[in-house]
């Protein structure tokens, strides 16, 4: 039986074969998708947080760690998606423009898949005309922003902003969350909501959408 700890560590130590394994190995025992993402993946990816902060891990090690954490989650993905209830509504999500953290960005994505939420992706420095657009032609309900950066969070101001401008606002709902955002930061700015984790997003997505 898999330790989910062993997927963590080896998520720490960089060793995306391993963990590849580790994940179809916990797979193939019938452990439940979301406690491999929670209790092996982030869990380890939580930790490498903390050695970054504490001046143990430097950027490189961050990299290779979050490689390791995306070869797991290239075997989860699927899994996470079948296990998910189907439901209907369109979800685009991305990290705000100079911001180039995609982990949590990508967490939140593929929960919202699971959830049978269809995905359009905007990827990383995304600016707030490219959330406009989005919100304008690609027929959504729902604006995801991520910010993990304090220097950052004041373009999602903007891009609710740019919503308000384009007569938006009041159609398209909007989320925001990133280790550095608050839900006092979302009433400040007018977002419709905030997540603390990938898996709160999912509920508070579709509390918007009642
Ligand atoms: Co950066 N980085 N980083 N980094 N990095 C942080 C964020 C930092 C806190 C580290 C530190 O100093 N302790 C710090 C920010 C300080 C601040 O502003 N408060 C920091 C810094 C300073 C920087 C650089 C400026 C470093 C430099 O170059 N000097 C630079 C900036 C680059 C840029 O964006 N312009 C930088 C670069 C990088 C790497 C490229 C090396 C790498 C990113 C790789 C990648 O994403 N592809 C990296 C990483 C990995 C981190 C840490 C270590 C880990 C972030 C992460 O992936 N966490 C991070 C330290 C930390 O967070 N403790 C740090 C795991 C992830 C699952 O969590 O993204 O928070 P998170 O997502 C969570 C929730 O926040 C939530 O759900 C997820 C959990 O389920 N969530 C949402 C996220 N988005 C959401 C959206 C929602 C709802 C919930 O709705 C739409």
């Amino acid at each position: 039986m898999v330790d989910l700890k062993s997927i963590s560590e080896n998520l720490i130590n960089g060793k995306a074969p391993k963990v590849k394994e580790l994940v179809q190995q916990a797979l193939n025992e019938a452990v439940e998708p979301s406690n491999i993402l929670k209790e092996g993946l982030i869990a380890g990816m939580d930790i490498v947080g903390a050695k970054f902060k504490a001046g143990e891990f430097y950027i490189p090690e961050v990299l290779i760690a979050a490689r390791a954490m995306h070869s797991g989650m290239e075997i989860l993905k699927p899994q996470l998606i079948k296990s998910g209830a189907k439901s209907s509504g369109r979800f685009a999500v991305g990290t705000v423009k100079g911001d180039v953290h995609d982990i949590g960005k990508n967490l939140v994505a593929m929960m919202m898949e699971g959830a049978g939420f269809e995905i359009i992706d905007l990827g990383t420095d995304v600016s707030p005309e490219k959330f406009v657009d989005a919100a304008k032609n690609k027929g959504v309900q729902v604006i995801g922003m991520s910010s993990l950066l304090t220097t950052t969070m004041p373009v999602m101001k903007v891009t609710i902003e740019a919503l308000k401008i384009a007569g938006l606002k009041d159609k398209i709902k909007t989320i925001i969350g990133g280790a550095p955002v608050t839900q006092s930061y979302a009433d400040e700015i007018g977002a419709d909501a905030y997540a603390s984790d990938a898996a709160s997003a999912v509920d508070k997505v579709k509390e918007l959408l009642k």
